[in-house]
């Protein structure tokens, strides 16, 4: 039998017989899943590796010296232009839907919260990879403050940008259930490298989804939505690119 496919049943069953016994040695298996999975594909890794598992985070000394910024790179649209000529001074992030108490948070707000810094591996399903860090405060803090509803199921992040760069262009979104909106890496990140979060990487407020393709880090956040269904939001598939054929779970 082939070997690789003969361990990754192995790893499989074991895995699951580990995390349903015990949560810590289920971890421990998935680092080992995780170092192994080199040569495996990333569909046969979403199975070993829990949802919950941390993302590997690098040194400073790896931090790429030219982060690839990609898509939107500089939004047209005219709220955001107005914004951006004022140094995000009047900046408001928006999160409502269905939570208890809506909240609308300047940049000063968001910095006044706990501040978590990561160095992670961006991945692009375009086939490039680039580390960087990233500081933000938890999207979960955010969302304890708001309260969520008992409906809600995903995070929906509505973005200034049209690809198009037309004033009446569809603009950007994603979305996330609420295992990846409480993961610890999951942040609002309005830092990059020790620096203010640049332009073409989003500014001023993007999303840190560790666990996800590049794709789901939405830049240009305007506001966070709490929903039940994504379905009445775009296209109806969760997300600008999944509206066009992307698959909306990019777990990696
Ligand atoms: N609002 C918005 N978010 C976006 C995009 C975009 O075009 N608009 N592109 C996505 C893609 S495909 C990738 S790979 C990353 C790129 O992030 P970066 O510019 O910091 O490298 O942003 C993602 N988030
Ligand atoms: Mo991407």
């Amino acid at each position: 039998m082939n070997r690789r496919r003969w361990l990754t049943g192995a790893l499989a069953t074991a895995g699951a017989a580990l995390l349903s016994a015990c949560g810590q040695a289920g971890t421990r298996l998935a680092e080992q899943a995780r170092r192994m999975g080199e040569g495996l594909t990333r569909r046969t890794q979403r199975l070993l590796i829990p949802r919950d598992a941390l993302a590997p985070t690098y040194s400073r000394a790896e931090i790429s010296p030219d982060f690839r910024p990609n898509g939107s790179v500089d939004p047209a649209a005219s709220d955001y232009r107005a914004l951006k000529a004022n140094g995000f001074a009047d900046y408001r992030l928006i999160m409502d839907g269905l939570v208890e108490r809506p909240l609308s948070l300047s940049l000063a707000d968001l910095r006044a919260r706990p501040a978590r810094t990561q160095i992670t591996k961006h991945d692009c399903v375009e086939g490039w990879t680039s580390i960087g860090e990233w500081t933000g405060v938890r999207l979960e803090t955010l969302l304890d403050e708001a309260g969520l509803k008992p409906e809600a199921r995903y995070i929906v992040f509505h973005c200034f940008d049209a690809l198009d760069q037309r004033e009446d262009g569809e603009r950007y979104y994603e979305s996330i259930d609420l295992v990846d909106a409480r993961h610890p890496q999951t942040i609002l990140a309005w830092a990059m490298n020790g620096d203010v979060l640049p332009v073409p990487h989003g500014a001023p407020l993007r999303l840190r989804v560790e666990r996800q393709l590049g794709y789901k880090h939405a830049k240009y956040i305007r506001r966070i939505e709490a929903v039940e269904s994504f379905a009445h939001i775009g296209g109806g598939k969760g997300g600008y690119w999944e509206d066009r054929g992307y698959e909306w779970f990019a777990g990696i």
